[in-house]
């Protein structure tokens, strides 16, 4: 791997399937949110997902409370994480950095009425490699999708380059080739769409498995190496970003070894029983 791709998070905490964030939606609780949001900055997020949850009547203006509330404390871009469109034209009117939409697919519907407010507004988007509601099962036929989809984005006249494309990780306790699959679709697309990104959501693979932080961690230098450079994860998870300092210092984007060096003075490699410098 000899491009400059450095592996950018997207933290994922501002999510109402999280029972504590929808009871700070529900209550207004500001210093919870704010709180949050700010702990993931610290902890290096580049973006910020923002999820006001699926209680679709009132979704607009949690997300735009949601909106309204971090972009004070943050100096980051938000990553607008809903389904409805509605909602993210709402949330559009009052963010002050062009956010990332979370996401489009190859629904016709979702392609129609989101990619508008795209190209319109030069935000960036995250592409799932799924129609409707089903996940195909294999890399072929996530290909196709994706190539439905690139088509509608160059139509709208969205650049390649603000594409992020999630190729979907499907938990390992359904099909043990779930990961291995969401490989081959990765290294496809970096073949034939070279200026598009890559992004997806960590922690899907090891649902319903024990002792998850192993199964993310090593699947995160596995689709780092194929080309993945940004992704949905838990910044405030010290082993996977202890695994990504380190990631991004084997495979050449960590010049001088700073980031790392500088990673390790701040004790980010002092977990539980690990040893921490020379023995
Ligand atoms: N791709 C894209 N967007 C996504 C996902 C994806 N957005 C949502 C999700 N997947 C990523 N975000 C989260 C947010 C929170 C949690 C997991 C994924 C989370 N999960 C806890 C768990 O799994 O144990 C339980 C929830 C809790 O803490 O209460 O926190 O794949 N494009």
């Amino acid at each position: 791997m000899t491009e400059n791709r450095s592996l950018k998070i997207i933290g994922e905490k501002i999510n109402g399937a999280r029972k504590r964030v929808i009871q700070a939606i529900e209550k207004r609780d500001t210093v919870f949110i704010q709180e949050l949001a700010v702990k993931q900055v610290e902890a290096g997020a580049a973006w910020l997902d923002i999820n006001a949850g699926t209680r679709q009547s009132v979704e607009p203006d949690d997300l735009v409370w949601l909106v309204e509330t971090i972009q004070p404390v943050v100096e980051i871009p938000l990553c607008l994480d809903s389904a409805n469109p509605q909602a993210l034209a709402a949330a559009i009117q009052v963010v002050e950095r062009a956010p990332m939409i979370n996401s489009i697919s190859g629904d016709p519907h979702r392609l129609q009425s989101i990619l508008p407010l795209v190209a319109e507004h030069n935000c960036q988007v995250i592409a799932l490699a799924m129609n409707g509601k089903s996940i195909p099962e294999l890399s072929e036929q996530r290909l196709e999708i994706v190539h439905t989809v690139m088509q509608a984005v160059r139509a709208s006249g969205v650049p390649d380059e603000d594409v992020y494309i999630d190729p979907l990780a499907m938990t390992l306790a359904t099909n043990a080739k779930s990961a291995l699959i969401t490989l081959e679709t990765m290294r496809a697309i970096r073949q034939e769409f070279p200026d598009v990104h890559l992004t997806l959501g960590l922690s899907n693979l090891s649902f319903g498995l024990p002792a998850r932080s192993y199964i993310n961690r090593v699947f995160l230098v596995l689709a780092f190496a194929a080309g993945l450079d940004s992704v949905i994860l838990d910044p405030l998870d010290r082993e996977v970003r202890a695994t990504l300092v380190a990631a991004n210092l084997i495979l050449g984007q960590d010049r001088h070894c700073l980031e790392y060096t500088r990673a390790f003075r701040a004790g980010l490699f002092n977990t539980s029983g690990a040893t921490t410098g020379v023995s």
